[in-house]
């Protein structure tokens, strides 16, 4: 099984790019930001505790998403590997998701990160704000907790996989087509 993670700040690109990797690599794609938007639609008591933490920019706890991403794993076995999308976002997470791995005799693949400046994560999650309406875009206070949480408490993890040699950073400017080349490049 591969386990392929997606990484970047929020609005990278992450989403726009797993859709064609997960198609090409049969891989299962487990958006972390989708599956809680799904509890918070659907208005589950989930749901409606993480909307409070989304809408505000916060991180919902880790404990939270790890339980997601173990029944997602559970879930789907006729497929070549995963594709972790918004997970993990912490460095807790992070060593979670590695024992969680290690009890099925597995490890991470490959960290393909998504690099764009926060002045590009402004202009796309407003140009989102207008098409999908995401509560969590509309606001620019709320998109700068969103950009000091990434730099913070998500950013760490980068050191942890690159000492593990697994980290690939790519240029996330450009054309959706032309950064998808990209990430295809890395992948092979
Ligand atoms: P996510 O759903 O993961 O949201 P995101 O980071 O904003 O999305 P992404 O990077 O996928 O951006 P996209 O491709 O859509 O998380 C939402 C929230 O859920 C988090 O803030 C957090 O509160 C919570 N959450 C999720 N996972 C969690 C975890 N593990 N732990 C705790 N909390 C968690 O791209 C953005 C926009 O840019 C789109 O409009 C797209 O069309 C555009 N775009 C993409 N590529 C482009 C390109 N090359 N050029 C121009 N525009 C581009």
């Amino acid at each position: 099984m591969k386990y392929y993670i997606i990484f970047g700040p929020p609005g990278a690109g992450k989403g726009t790019q797993a859709t064609a990797i997960s198609e090409r690599y049969n891989l299962k794609h487990i958006s972390t930001g989708e599956l809680l938007r799904k509890e918070m639609a659907e208005g589950t008591e989930l749901g409606k505790k993480a909307r409070e933490l989304i809408d505000a920019g916060c991180l919902v706890p880790d404990e939270v998403v790890e339980g997601m991403i173990e029944a997602e794993f559970a879930r789907n076995t006729e497929v070549d590997g995963f594709l972790l999308d918004g997970y993990p976002r912490t460095l807790a997470q992070a060593k979670a998701l590695d024992l969680l791995l290690n009890k099925r005799g597995e490890s991470v693949t490959e960290v393909v990160s998504l690099m764009i400046p926060d002045a590009t994560i402004y202009e796309r999650i407003r140009h989102r704000a207008g098409i999908e309406g995401r509560e969590d875009d509309c606001k620019d206070e709320v998109i700068a907790t969103r950009i000091s949480t990434y730099h913070k408490k998500t950013e760490p993890i980068i050191s942890f996989y690159k000492s593990a040699e697994k980290y690939t950073e790519i240029d996330g400017l450009g054309t959706v087509e032309q950064v998808r080349e990209r990430i295809f490049g890395v992948l092979g």
